[in-house]
């Protein structure tokens, strides 16, 4: 017999049947989800940012004490490529299915502001953001001029802004390896995850990285099906009662589509 379309045969209907039911779904994303809007993840063979970065001499405190210029022109660059780009069907479909549970927890790991240029009004930042700069010495924030970032091309140093309250060098606000992630963000992510959550789709995340990484098998223990979108196997595959292999942009529209006919 052959597939109806509207019911993709990677979809098992016992899934459909959990999100139908499902009252509160926690969505955790990562880099794949915005690989389809052009965005580089960081660990992919080939495309990832490790393969042509050294992630010490860019994401840690240390590497913007030795080097600020290099530091805020390569954040600068990737900041203006996420401006340059437009949301995914990916974000689209994390919006659809927010209209269709009674509540939705959209944590991500990114710090573009793709989810939210879709309509997710709310999603927690674990990573921090591109677009909230902060004092390295005083941590207060900075404004950032409007438009998109002068020259930064990929290797380029440009100076980072002084802090006009104590003329220190203002840095990326996002957390580095080393940082704790930021407070509230972690207790927003704590207490979704002691609110009854009854699905948790993983997407376009190595699972890697801790303690984002932790999430998932939290979810888990509180009693979650957790559900992962990747076109790859990665750390979760073992945890996750579906993985459902392929490209974030192609498998949400489908899920949403199959469980709510959309
Ligand atoms: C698709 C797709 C498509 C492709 N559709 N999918 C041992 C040594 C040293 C440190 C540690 C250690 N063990 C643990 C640590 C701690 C460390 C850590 O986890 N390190 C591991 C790498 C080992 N963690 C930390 O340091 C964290 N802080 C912390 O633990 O605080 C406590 C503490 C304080 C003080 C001292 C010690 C501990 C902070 C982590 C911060 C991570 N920061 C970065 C950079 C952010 C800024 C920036 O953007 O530059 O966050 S690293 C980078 O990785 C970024 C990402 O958010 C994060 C996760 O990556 P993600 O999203 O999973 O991307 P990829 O590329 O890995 O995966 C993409 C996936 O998409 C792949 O699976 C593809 O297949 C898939 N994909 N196309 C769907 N179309
Ligand atoms: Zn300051």
């Amino acid at each position: 017999m052959r597939p109806s379309p509207a019911m993709p045969p990677d979809i098992p209907e016992q899934l459909l049947c959990a999100l139908r039911d499902a009252r509160h779904v926690i969505v955790l994303t990562g880099a794949g989800v915005s690989a389809e809007s052009g965005i580089p993840t960081f660990r992919d063979a080939m495309a990832g940012l490790w393969e042509r970065f050294e992630a010490e001499n860019l994401a840690t405190p240390s590497a913007f004490r030795n080097d600020p210029e290099l530091v805020w022109g390569w954040y600068e660059w990737r900041r203006m490529q996420v401006m340059q780009a437009e949301p995914n069907p990916a974000h689209l479909a994390i919006v659809k299915i927010a209209l269709h549970v009674p509540r939705l927890t959209l944590i991500t790991q990114n710090v573009d502001d793709l989810h939210e240029r879709a309509g997710s009004s709310t999603p927690i930042h674990l990573h921090g953001s591109l677009f909230h700069p902060r004092c390295f010495a005083c941590a207060r924030p900075y404004t950032l001029p409007p438009g998109t970032p002068r020259e930064p091309t990929n290797g380029r140093r440009v100076a980072p802004p002084k802090c006009s309250h104590c003329g220190g060098r203002v840095r990326p606000g996002v957390v580095w390896f080393g940082e704790s992630l930021p407070d509230h963000a972690w207790r927003a992510v704590t207490k979704a995850l002691e609110q009854d959550c009854d699905v948790l789709l993983s997407i376009g995340t190595s699972s890697l990285v801790y303690p984002a990484a932790s999430i998932p098998t939290q979810a888990c223990e509180h009693g979650a099906l957790v559900v992962q979108i990747n076109p790859a196997a990665t750390e979760l595959d073992e945890i996750a009662s579906f993985n459902l292999r392929g490209r974030a942009g192609e498998v949400l529209p489908a899920l949403v589509q199959a469980t709510w006919k959309d």
